[in-house]
């Protein structure tokens, strides 16, 4: 069994539920959630949108490879209504990231782990640190804590409800 963490991020429609229903769908195929972080409401980061953000972290147990999570995860957020366009950003229904898988590195064309922007967005390190801010990213070599701590990011993330 390996420890996957994942990101979880939509900014349209009903934000509460498709983060409910991705979580579900992460139990149901890629396996059991062994803690989740608060929900945070968050700035759309690298681009302009009206709606906000509602992002939370997930620490999963899996025994899918790398690739076979991925296979699940783009799975999922079709199910959950994803369109993915020629836009780098744009708003999305659901988007599921894998932010670290134990600390493997993976740097293939399709798939690069640890997520190679993690360390520059707030709205993944808040919620990550809530969950184990003593992690060690594999590549970068610092911990979690340390990271959020060096982020200049300046958006807003803020606890939600
Ligand atoms: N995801 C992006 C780009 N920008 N901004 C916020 N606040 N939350 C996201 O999940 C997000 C983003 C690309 O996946
Ligand atoms: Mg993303
Ligand atoms: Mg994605």
């Amino acid at each position: 069994m390996k420890i996957v963490f994942l990101s979880i991020g939509t900014n349209l429609g009903n934000r509460e539920s498709n983060l409910e229903q991705a979580v579900a769908k992460i139990e149901g195929s890629i396996g059991p959630v062994l803690s989740s972080s608060s929900v945070y409401e968050t700035e759309p980061w690298g681009f302009k949108a009206k709606d906000e953000f509602l992002n939370m972290v997930v620490k999963v147990e899996t025994d899918l490879t790398p690739s076979g999570l991925l296979g699940r995860i783009l799975m999922i957020e079709s199910l959950l209504g994803r369109v993915r366009g020629k836009e780098q950003y744009i708003s999305r229904l659901i988007d599921i990231d894998i932010l670290f898988y134990e600390n493997m590195i993976v740097d293939e064309e399709s798939l690069k782990i640890p997520h190679a922007l993690l360390h520059k967005r707030k709205f993944v390190l808040v919620p990550l640190c809530e969950l184990d801010p003593c992690f060690i990213h594999p590549g970068l070599k610092k911990s979690l804590a340390e990271l959020l701590e060096l982020c200049e990011d300046k958006s807003e993330v803020k606890k939600y409800q």
